[in-house]
């Protein structure tokens, strides 16, 4: 199994538009979408940087992972996003190299990617991400 690209970078912000506001006038990145991702308790902005995207996320939920990350951590990079082909397979062979999968099926992310993710205390502190595009 080998990673195509990193296919985002995912921020957790407190406020959505203030943040997507200095993406835009100090970085100069362009927001080209915003969509709340119910399941996960999110609202997400995309900007696109060559091959990888920046992902904020704004909790819509306290309880929910976003939220509780806040909380704890404060706000900042929250995971790491891989583009794969085959999930399903990875998964498989990931979890028999003895990691922990948080999702053993993936499930249907932002932007209608299949993702999964790995448990963050089995992936040396950062929560991982794979992403499968099957549209392409
Ligand atoms: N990066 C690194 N460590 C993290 C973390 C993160 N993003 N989120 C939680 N942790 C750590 C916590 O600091 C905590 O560590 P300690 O035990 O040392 O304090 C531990 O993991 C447990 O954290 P928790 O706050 O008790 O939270 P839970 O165990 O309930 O959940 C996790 C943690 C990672 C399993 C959960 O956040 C999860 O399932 N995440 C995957 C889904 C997700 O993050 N969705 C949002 C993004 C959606 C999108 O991209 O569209």
């Amino acid at each position: 199994m080998t990673p195509t690209h990193i296919e985002h970078i995912g921020i957790a912000v407190k406020n959505l538009d203030e943040t997507i506001l200095y993406y835009e006038n100090v970085l100069g990145l362009k927001c080209y979408a915003i969509e709340e991702v119910k399941e996960q308790k999110v609202k997400t902005a995309f900007f696109r940087i060559g091959q990888t995207k920046i992902e904020l996320l704004e909790s819509t939920d306290p309880e929910g992972p976003v939220g509780k990350f806040i909380e704890k951590k404060g706000e900042g990079i929250h995971h790491l996003a891989f583009a794969v082909n085959q999930l399903e397979e990875i998964l498989v062979e990931t979890e028999s190299k003895g990691i922990q999968l948080i999702d053993k099926t993936p499930r249907m992310g932002a932007e209608g990617l299949h993702i999964a993710f790995l448990h963050p205390k089995s992936t040396f502190g950062v929560l991982t991400e794979f992403c499968e595009d099957k549209n392409h």
